[in-house]
């Protein structure tokens, strides 16, 4: 199946308490200014692969709202606004709405007691998988596969909240096209993933998982060469991009973007 060619992104620059955000990695503060750097490079190659940006301003109030993937899940057909799992982003997706609604008539929603953050949403093609985490609850889960299913996609629940080292479903799981998956070792036996063919990361490349297909490229996290001459081998050009002040806040490069 073709998937279809994405023409814009969402992004929000990371603002000045972006070191106050939520993060289990111990990796040391974030640099601001680093961070805004990066950020900018990164939307530097979304333009690269064709999108057309529209940028939320930063906020302050919200030191975790650069990773704006959390707060929507946006496809062809309809928009999810997200209620986030953890109190601290909730009020994330006031802004989130107000752009979705320039773009779609109607807007669905995540609604109390669920909570989802959308890192835990992988689509592939008219499939979704998605993740019940430490963020998205069954509830949360369960409400979104019967909106996507009102739209025609189908959707699997995963329950990854017995998985080490996985904040959210997509820390660990790309889907490429092609009927491909980019997976970490923790999930690669998943039943759920056995029509599509695996692209495996090891444990100790597991940041790397999170990798993004625009068109006709791959965005990848820097300093990753195995994944890389993986996805050469298979034909992919790759755009390799510096994540690390990302990276100490426990996000990868698909949280930084909605993409439709
Ligand atoms: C958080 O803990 O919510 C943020 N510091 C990182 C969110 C990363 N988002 C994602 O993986 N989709």
């Amino acid at each position: 199946m073709k998937t279809d060619k994405l023409t814009k992104a969402i992004v929000r620059p990371p603002g000045s308490t972006f070191a106050h955000g939520l993060t289990t990695a111990k990796l040391g503060v974030p640099d601001p200014a680093l961070a805004l750097a990066q950020h900018r490079e990164y939307c530097a190659a979304l333009e690269k692969c064709g999108l057309e940006l529209f940028y939320l301003e930063a906020d302050d109030e919200f030191p975790d709202s650069t990773f704006i993937e959390d707060t929507a899940i946006v496809t062809q057909r309809c928009a999810v606004v997200t209620r986030p799992g953890a109190s601290s982003r909730r009020g994330e997706v006031m802004s989130t709405k107000r752009i979705l609604s320039t773009f779609y008539e109607t807007l669905e929603s995540i609604n109390e007691p669920g909570t989802l953050d959308a890192g835990d949403v992988c689509q592939a093609d008219n499939h979704f998988f998605i993740g019940i985490s430490k963020r998205t609850n069954e509830v949360g889960a369960w409400q979104l596969a019967k909106v996507l299913a009102i739209h025609g996609y189908t959707s699997a629940v995963i329950d990854i909240r017995q998985i080490d080292g996985l904040l959210h479903l997509k820390s660990g799981l790309a889907f490429i096209g092609d009927n491909r998956l980019v997976v970490v070792d923790s999930l690669r036996r998943l039943d759920e993933l056995r029509n599509y063919d695996i692209v495996h990361v090891d444990d100790e490349d597991a940041y790397a998982a999170n990798c993004i297909r625009i068109n006709t490229s791959i965005l990848v996290a820097s300093g990753y060469p195995r994944l890389e001459q993986s996805l050469h081998d298979l034909g992919y050009e790759t755009l390799a991009l510096q994540m690390s002040e990302f990276k100490k806040m426990d996000g990868g490069l698909s949280c930084l973007s909605l993409r439709v």
